[in-house]
C-alpha cells in the first residue's frame, strides 16, 4: 500500500484555507454572525442573550480548536512521555470567560459583542456551570488541568460525561434542603466535541475461566457489553498555544436495542438493556467523603477506567514501541481510590491480551500508577463487597486475589509470624461480606503515593498507611500541597484587583499569573497610603457586587458597611459549620444583652454560608435548617440587625464562589484538627486579600507559614490532642454545662425554641451533648476569642488592609502551577512540550 499521500488533493488549497486564531475584531464579529446564521440557524432579529452566548461560545471554540489541533499534532510528533489524570470528578464551572482570558481575546470579544448589540457580561451569565463534581477533589482536578495546559505539560484528563451533574439545591420555607436534578446539557454544550468514532467496548458480568496454572491467562466471556463513547473538552493554557484535552466517556448500548425481543412484541424488554447501559453515566454520585457499596457506582468506576486504559494503550501502541517501554511513555495519576480498578485492569490486559508473565506485568503496572489520597476520614475509605466484585468483574476479582497472595507472602517474609499485620495489610477485609480495600490496592499498585498538604501527608504515613510505610520504606510516600489556578481565582473572578496588581508591579499579568511568587513585590506597597486606599476600594466594590447579586437573585438587601464573614464548602460535621452557627447565636445573644450605646461600639458583621449536604446526610441537612431559621430570626430583629445578619445562599457552585470569594473580609476554615486534608478555598480567599480564621489544620498551616502567623487567626486544639479528647468524651464525659457554659447557653436557646420548634434540632444538639466526636465543646471558647480578635483587628482598618495586602503578596506557593510542576518532576518525570517554540 505504501505511505498515504497527505494532504489529499491540492496542498496549496489546503494550506491557504487553514485558519489561524482570530484576534481581529472584524474576524470576530464575522465568525459570531456566521455561527448565528449557520450553526444556530437563527437570524439577527430573533436572537436573544442565550443565542448570542452560544454563537460567541462557538466562535471562541473555533479558536481553541486551532490550538488544540496543533497541540495534539505537536505531541504526536514529539512523542514525549504523557501523563493522564484519572478523576471521577471535574468541577469545571463556566468556560467562556476563562477561555477568553487564557486566549487573551477578552477585550476583542467584548468590543465585537458590543458592536452586535449585546454585552459580554450578560452573555457570560447565560452559561451553565459544568458541575461534574462534589467539592474540593473535583475542583482540584479542574485547577490541575488549567495548570497543565498553562505549563505546556502533555497531560490529559479522563472522566465521565454525566448527564446530570451535582444536584441543584433548593431551600424549602421551613429551611430544608431539597434536591432537584441538574440537566446541564439541556441547552446543548458548545464546549464538547463528540468523538463518535472513538469508542470502546466494556464488559461486565460473565465468566472468567483460567487457562493455565498459577497466575497465568484467563478467558473472560459473556455478560453485558457496553459502549464507551468519547467526548472531548478543550483545555486552553494561559498565554500559550498549548491546549490540552479532557476526555469524558458516555455509556451507550452496544446495539441500539435487542431486536429479537422487539420482534416478539416485548418492547419494554427490548429497551431495558439499552437503558441499563445508558444509566452508567447518567448521574454523578452526590456523596462526598462517604461510600456506599452501590452496584451502579462500581460499574461507573470500571466503565471509566477500562475505557481510559484502552484509549491510553491504543495511543501508546501508535508509537510502535514495545510494551515494556510503557512506563517510559505513560504516567497515570489516580485521583483518590475511585480509579483503582485501573490496576487490576492493566494486569488483565497485560496478562490475558498481551500474554506477559505475571512478574513482568506487575513491574510495568507498579511503574505507571501514582496515587493521591485526599482524606484520612475512615468513612471515606472505599471498600467493595467481594460478592459484588465477583459478580460484576469476575476476572478482576481473581487478579486481586492473586495480587494479594503474592503481596502477603512478601509481608510474611519481612515480618514473620505477624498475623495482625497481615490482616491489616490484606487487600481483603474479613467479615460478612468480605470487602476489597481499595486504598491498600492503590497503595501497593502504585509507584508513589502522596497526600495533599504537609500535615495530611504525615497523617497518611502515620495512620491509614503506616504498615505500608514500614513495608515499602518512606521514600515511596510524599507530599504535594494542593494549589489553585490564579487565572480563574484571581484574574477572572477579581479583574479589578488583577489590574491593580499589574499596574503596581509594572509586570504584565501574563507573567505574574504564571509565576505567582512575583506577588511578593506587593509587600512594600502595603506601607503606601494611596495603594491601601485603592486596595480597600476594590474590596468594597466586590462586596457591593456580591450584595447586588444577592439583591437580584434572592431579594435581600445586604449591609455592605459591615464586615463580610464567609464559610462556603460542603456541609459536614468535620468542617464544623455547627461551630460557626453556634458562634453566630452566641454573638446574637450578646448583642441582645447590650444597651443601644454598647451596641454602637460593636463591629457590624454579615455572615454568609453556602454549601450542599449529601442527600442522605441527616445531620448536615439539619444544620442547614438551623442556619436558615437562625437567619430568619436575627435578620428580623430590629435591635440587632444592623450589627449582625446572616444569609444562607442556596445552590453553591463554582460561579457563586467567584462572586463570594473576592467579597470576603474574613473566611472560616474551622475543621477539627487533623480532619481537613488540605482545603483549597482557604487559598482562594487569601489570594483575594481575605483573611483567614481557622484551626491548625490542612493547608491553613502552610498558608500561615507563608503569609505570617500575625496575619491569620488560629484557634483550637492541635491534632495530637484530638485522640485523647475523644477518648475523654467517651469514657469520662463532662456535661456541656460544665465544660463550656457559653456553649450550653446557646444549645439551651435552640432547644428552648428561639429558632422555632426546639425538638426539631435535638438530633443535631445531641451530636454535641453526647460524644461530641468533632470537639465543638472543646474548641468553642477559643473560637469565640479568635472571633473577638478578628473584630478588634478590623476596627484598625489601616492595619487590616496591610494584613490583606501582605496575605495576597505571600500566596505564590499556592498556585496550582507549582503543584502540577511538582507532580511532573517528582512523580511523573514529565517535561513541558511548548507548541510553536521549536
Ligand atoms: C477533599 C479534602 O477533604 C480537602 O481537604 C482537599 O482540599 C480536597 O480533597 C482536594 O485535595 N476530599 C474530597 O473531596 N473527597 C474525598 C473522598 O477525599
Amino acid at each position: 500500500s505504501g505511505k498515504e499521500k497527505w494532504p489529499r488533493g491540492d496542498e496549496t488549497v489546503w494550506k491557504t484555507n487553514m485558519r489561524g486564531v482570530d484576534a481581529d475584531i472584524g474576524d470576530i464579529t464575522k465568525s459570531v454572525v456566521n455561527h448565528v446564521q449557520t450553526s444556530l440557524a437563527r437570524q439577527a432579529y430573533n436572537l436573544d442573550n442565550l443565542g448570542a452566548y452560544q454563537a460567541a461560545a462557538l466562535s471562541v471554540r473555533d479558536n481553541m480548536l486551532v490550538n488544540w489541533n496543533e497541540t495534539q499534532l505537536h505531541y504526536t510528533r514529539k512523542a514525549p512521555k504523557r501523563a493522564y489524570y484519572l478523576s471521577l470528578e471535574f468541577l469545571m464551572g463556566r468556560t467562556l470567560d476563562n477561555a477568553l482570558l487564557n486566549l487573551d481575546l477578552k477585550s476583542q470579544y467584548k468590543d465585537g459583542i458590543n458592536q452586535l448589540g449585546f454585552s459580554l457580561e450578560d452573555l457570560l451569565e447565560e452559561e451553565r456551570d459544568a458541575a461534574l463534581g462534589n467539592g474540593g477533589l473535583g475542583r482540584l482536578a479542574a485547577c490541575y488541568l488549567d495548570s497543565s495546559a498553562s505549563q505546556d505539560l502533555p497531560v490529559w484528563g479522563y472522566g465521565l460525561r454525566y448527564k446530570y451533574g451535582i444536584f441543584q439545591q433548593l431551600i424549602s420555607p421551613e429551611g430544608n434542603q431539597l434536591e432537584a436534578p441538574d440537566p446541564w446539557l439541556d441547552n446543548q454544550n458548545p464546549w464538547e466535541l463528540p468523538r463518535i468514532d472513538v469508542n470502546y467496548e466494556v464488559r461486565f458480568y460473565g465468566q472468567s475461566e483460567r487457562l493455565s496454572e498459577g497466575h497465568g491467562r484467563a478467558l473472560w466471556t459473556g455478560g453485558q457489553e457496553v459502549l464507551a463513547v468519547a467526548y472531548d473538552v478543550m483545555i486552553p493554557g494561559c498565554h500559550t498555544r498549548n491546549t490540552n484535552n479532557l476526555r469524558l466517556w458516555e455509556s451507550k448500548p452496544k446495539r441500539g436495542f435487542d431486536l429479537n425481543s422487539f420482534n416478539a412484541g416485548n418492547y419494554e424488554g427490548a429497551v431495558e438493556s439499552s437503558n441499563s447501559a445508558a444509566a452508567i453515566t447518567s448521574v454523578l454520585y452526590p456523596n462526598d467523603h462517604t461510600t456506599f457499596g452501590k452496584e451502579l457506582r462500581l460499574k461507573q468506576q470500571y466503565f471509566w477506567t477500562a475505557a481510559s486504559l484502552a484509549d491510553i494503550i491504543r495511543r501508546f501502541k501508535n508509537l510502535g514501541k514495545s510494551i515494556n517501554e510503557f512506563p517510559d511513555y505513560v504516567a497515570i495519576q489516580l485521583n483518590d481510590t475511585h480509579p483503582t480498578l485501573a490496576i487490576p485492569e492493566l494486569m488483565r490486559i497485560l496478562i490475558d491480551e498481551e500474554d506477559l508473565d505475571w512478574n513482568f506485568a506487575w513491574q510495568i503496572v507498579t511503574n505507571v500508577f501514582f496515587f493521591t489520597n485526599h482524606t484520612v476520614l475512615p468513612e471515606a475509605l472505599e471498600k467493595w463487597p467481594v460478592p459484588l466484585m465477583e459478580h460484576i468483574l469476575p476476572r478482576h476479582m481473581q487478579i486481586i486475589y492473586d495480587i494479594n497472595m503474592i503481596f502477603l507472602q512478601a509481608v510474611e517474609k519481612k515480618f514473620p509470624g505477624d498475623r495482625e499485620r497481615l490482616a491489616r495489610m490484606s487487600l481483603i477485609e474479613e467479615g460478612f461480606p468480605k470487602q476489597v480495600r481499595m486504598a491498600n490496592l492503590a497503595c501497593i499498585g502504585s509507584r508513589r503515593i502522596n497526600g495533599v498538604a504537609e500535615l495530611h501527608s504525615q497523617l497518611v504515613q502515620t495512620t491509614i498507611l503506616k504498615d505500608f510505610v514500614e513495608f515499602f520504606g518512606v521514600s515511596k510516600f510524599g507530599n504535594v500541597t494542593n494549589g489553585i489556578t490564579p487565572r480563574r481565582w484571581l484574574d477572572q473572578c477579581n479583574p479589578e484587583l488583577s489590574k491593580l496588581i499589574s499596574s503596581t508591579l509594572k509586570i504584565d499579568k501574563s507573567v505574574w499569573l504564571k509565576d505567582l511568587y512575583k506577588l511578593k513585590g506587593l509587600v512594600k506597597y502595603a506601607e503606601e497610603k494611596g495603594f491601601r486606599a485603592e486596595w480597600a476600594a476594590i474590596k468594597q466594590r466586590n462586596k457591593e457586587r456580591l450584595a447586588h447579586h444577592i439583591e437580584t437573585t434572592l431579594g435581600f438587601t445586604v449591609n455592605t458597611n459591615a464586615m463580610f464573614d464567609v464559610q462556603i464548602k460542603r456541609l459536614h460535621e468535620y468542617k464544623r459549620q455547627t461551630l460557626n452557627i453556634l458562634g453566630v447565636i452566641h454573638r446574637y445573644l450578646e448583642l441582645k444583652a447590650m444597651t443601644p450605646a454598647q451596641r454602637k461600639k460593636v463591629n457590624p458583621k454579615v455572615v454568609f454560608f453556602a454549601g450542599k449536604a449529601a442527600p442522605a446526610y441527616y445531620i448536615a441537612k439539619l444544620t442547614i435548617r438551623l442556619i436558615v431559621n437562625v437567619a430568619r430570626v436575627i435578620n428580623a430583629d430590629p435591635e440587632t440587625k444592623d450589627y449582625l445578619s446572616l444569609y444562607f445562599l442556596p445552590d453553591y457552585s463554582v460561579s457563586l464562589a467567584e462572586v463570594l470569594i473576592p467579597a470576603s473580609d474574613i473566611s472560616q476554615h474551622i475543621s477539627t484538627a487533623g480532619t481537613e486534608a488540605s482545603g483549597t478555598s482557604n487559598m482562594k480567599f487569601c489570594l483575594n486579600g481575605g483573611l483567614l480564621v481557622g484551626t491548625v489544620d490542612g493547608a491553613n498551616i502552610e498558608i500561615a507559614e507563608e503569609v505570617g502567623e500575625e496575619n491569620v487567626f488560629f484557634f483550637g486544639h492541635l491534632t495530637p490532642a484530638v485522640e485523647d479528647l475523644r477518648y475523654q468524651h467517651m469514657y469520662h464525659p463532662v456535661p456541656v454545662d460544665e465544660a463550656c457554659p457559653a456553649l450550653a447557653n446557646v444549645l439551651n436557646q435552640i432547644s428552648g425554641g428561639l429558632f422555632g420548634d426546639g425538638g426539631v434540632y435535638e438530633p443535631l444538639v445531641n451530636t454535641i451533648r453526647q460524644g461530641d466526636y468533632y470537639l465543638v465543646t472543646d474548641d468553642f471558647d477559643s473560637y469565640i476569642r479568635a472571633l473577638a480578635m478578628v473584630d478588634e483587628a478590623y476596627l484598625d482598618r489601616d492595619e487590616w488592609v496591610k494584613k490583606s495586602i501582605c496575605t495576597t503578596a505571600n500566596m505564590g506557593k499556592f498556585s496550582s502551577d507549582r503543584a502540577i510542576m511538582d507532580y511532573a518532576q517528582e512523580y511523573w518525570n514529565l517535561e513541558p512540550i511548548p507548541v510553536g517554540k521549536d
